[in-house]
């Protein structure tokens, strides 16, 4: 790691000490890597170059004076169409598998094949069993557990015409995504056939493409990612509000530190389970530890926060940091963001990274695979693992840099609405008088390229200032919590008109509603809203961000909520600058096919300027005071 003042990498006093204590025991982070990557390729950059085939790979020059055509012929609108075509169909199949997952767990749950698993909210599994068409009455909740299981397993596939979750969306976006052609159809044919069109030869317009990648975002929204979302609650629990804690504070060193790391609750929960049990907390004090801690990291760390109050670890790029402590016996995780240099930064203290995915081994990782079967045992192996470690602990190499900070989780539409007296109609009412000017759903991650929770955390506040409540999922609410912003107090920094409603109701300013796929729950709150005012989504005041995203995932969640209706603002441009008419597209032409469009802003300020400006002329468009 080069010279550059700490600050310069983040604005988190926890990861400023880790990055120095990681120069200091010779590891190696994502910073140093970044900057032996740079200068990144500049045809990659623009999304100008193609290896779809082995008569290239080609790069297409984008300054006019070298090559203007692969092999094939593929121009630059193509080649950056299609890349991004594939970048989209990643993002949703990320989202979308893990949502299978646990389709497969309710499945087990409701052919009685697993005792590790069963139904936690019951009442939610019978209202989603009606909601998308099946008959309840008299069953028992395996039964409806199993029928609703198939039922979204033909979600997936392309024997329906529409995904189950279609009536969440308003009367006027259906009849708009029909006319444009872009209703999501089977979540896997719809992925499976963008790595159809990208195939030389397919298909070789670029707009035509764009317009694929927009259904397919949507078969992940209001399909894979709300479907995972839902089913989870079923399965765990429906979050309710809770306080707890975050940044590497919550780390402890006189206890057994265990961290999960991944997606899916699925492996979480069971960790969670095991962490509990009597006959473990005796052998960690058998061991000299006082107890055993769980924390997360990214988003199965939020499934966890929002619905038990586990406490929060970190972000994306706290996740090396962690280890960096000295203090974390295991990190176990399951899959996504997790990056594969965790092994090589566990090797240089006495941590061990556990992995339980058959879909997702890491070379030089003890692999103690999980299965609906299996996971309570599993689970207590992992703790027993991590109890072991803590005995070869070298306590001289641990720092735990910072106490920890108190949040507010748990912000479900479900809990959002019983807050209200049980309908959005409060909600409306306080956008109708102008105290809450509008919504902003700022999501996504954290990217080396730019300083850590900078432009999350700053987003956050210009936005509450106008008097926009804002609603966070994924590594920005570790982001907003660490600043404070999750607690009631931060009503003190928005406006006036939020301030009060947020202190009459006892809430913050900045509701927590989740992990990536709980992006979801903001769609259907839009979807809510929108059909309660008889509009469509984008006649809504509200707007999303994704100020530090870097993964498929975010892309495909940026598409979706474009092509929901909700302007958004991404804080780094996609590879899509080699193209005019894909970049043409993105930022203007999507306002006149679905209404919304993107826009790349990466100074906090300037974002929230685009967004009040959005949000001003919805709201003159409604009647309403801007
Ligand atoms: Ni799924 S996708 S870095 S953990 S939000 Fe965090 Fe969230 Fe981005 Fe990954
Ligand atoms: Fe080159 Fe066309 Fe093959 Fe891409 S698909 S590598 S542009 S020949």
């Amino acid at each position: 790691m080069g010279k550059r003042d700490l600050s310069e990498y983040s604005i988190c006093k926890d990861a400023q000490a880790m990055i120095a204590k990681a120069r200091e025991d010779g590891v190696e982070t994502v910073w140093d890597r970044l900057r032996e990557q740079e200068p990144h390729c500049g045809f990659c950059e623009l999304g100008l170059s193609c290896r779809n085939c082995i008569m290239g790979p080609c790069r297409i020059d984008p300054f006019g004076n070298g090559p203007q055509r692969g092999v094939c012929g593929a121009d630059a609108d193509v080649v950056v169409a299609r890349n991004f075509g594939r970048m989209v169909a990643a993002g949703a199949a990320a989202h979308s598998d893990h949502g299978r997952d646990l389709i497969e767990t309710l499945l087990a749950v409701g052919e009685g094949t697993t005792a590790d698993y069963g139904i936690r909210d019951e009442a939610k599994l019978r209202r989603i069993a009606e909601e998308v068409g099946l008959a309840v009455a008299g069953k028992d909740a395996k039964a409806v557990a199993l029928e609703l299981a198939e039922q979204f397993f033909n979600d997936f596939g392309c024997r329906r015409g529409s995904i189950s979750f279609i009536d969440r969306v308003p009367a006027k976006r259906r009849a708009l995504w029909e006319k444009v052609g872009i209703t999501p159809r089977g979540i896997d044919r719809d992925v499976v056939e963008m790595l159809h069109r990208t195939h030389m030869g397919v298909d070789n317009d670029a707009v035509n493409i764009c317009l694929h990648a927009a259904r397919l975002s949507l078969a992940d929204g209001w399909g894979g990612s709300m479907i995972a979302t839902e089913v989870s609650d079923i399965l765990f629990g429906t979050p309710t509000p809770r306080t707890s804690k975050v940044n590497l504070g919550v780390l402890k060193a006189d206890q057994v530190n265990i961290l999960v790391h991944g997606h899916s609750p699925i492996v979480s929960e069971m960790i969670l389970a095991a962490v509990h049990a009597p006959a473990l907390l005796a052998k960690a004090k058998a061991a000299g530890a006082q107890g055993i801690n769980l924390a997360g990291l990214c988003c199965t760390g939020n499934e966890l926060l929002m619905r038990q109050g586990i406490p929060m670890a970190g972000n994306h790029l706290m996740t090396e940091l962690a280890l960096v402590t000295g203090a974390v016996e295991v990190v176990v995780v399951d899959y996504q963001c997790i990056m594969p240099s965790l092994v090589t930064v566990a090797g240089c203290y006495h941590s061990r990274i556990v992995t339980t995915s058959p879909k997702a081994k890491f070379t030089g990782a003890t692999h103690i695979e999980f299965d609906v079967h299996n996971a309570r045992q599993k689970a207590v192996e992992v703790v027993e693992l991590a109890i072991e470690r803590f005995k070869v602990r070298d306590a001289g190499r641990v720092e735990i840099p910072v106490e920890p900070v108190e949040v507010m989780t748990g912000f479900s539409n479900e809990a959002v609405l019983a807050a209200l007296g049980g309908t959005a109609a409060p909600l409306i009412e306080a956008i109708k008088a102008g105290k809450i000017r509008g919504a902003v759903g700022i999501v996504g991650c954290n990217n080396p390229k730019v300083k850590q929770d900078y432009q999350n955390s700053n987003l956050i506040r210009e936005c509450i200032k106008r008097d926009l409540l804002v609603l966070v999922t994924g590594c920005v609410t570790v982001s907003a919590g660490k600043q404070g912003l999750l607690m009631p107090a931060a009503a003190d920094l928005a406006g006036p008109g939020l301030s009060e409603v947020c202190k009459a109701l006892g809430i913050p300013p900045v509701l927590h509603v989740g992990s990536c796929v709980d992006n979801s729950r903001i769609l259907q709150l839009c979807g809510m809203l929108a059909t309660a005012l008889g509009v469509d989504i984008s006649d809504l005041p509200v707007a999303a961000a994704a100020p530090e995203w870097y993964s498929e995932k975010a892309a495909t969640i940026g598409l979706y909520a474009v092509a929901s209706g909700i302007f958004t603002v991404l804080g780094l441009a996609p590879p899509i600058l080699g193209s005019k008419v894909v970049t043409d597209l993105a930022v203007s032409g999507l306002e006149g096919v679905v209404g919304a469009s993107f826009a790349v802003e990466g100074d906090p300020v300037k974002a929230a300027e685009l967004i009040d400006a959005r949000i001003r002329v919805k709201r003159t468009a409604l009647g309403l005071t801007p």
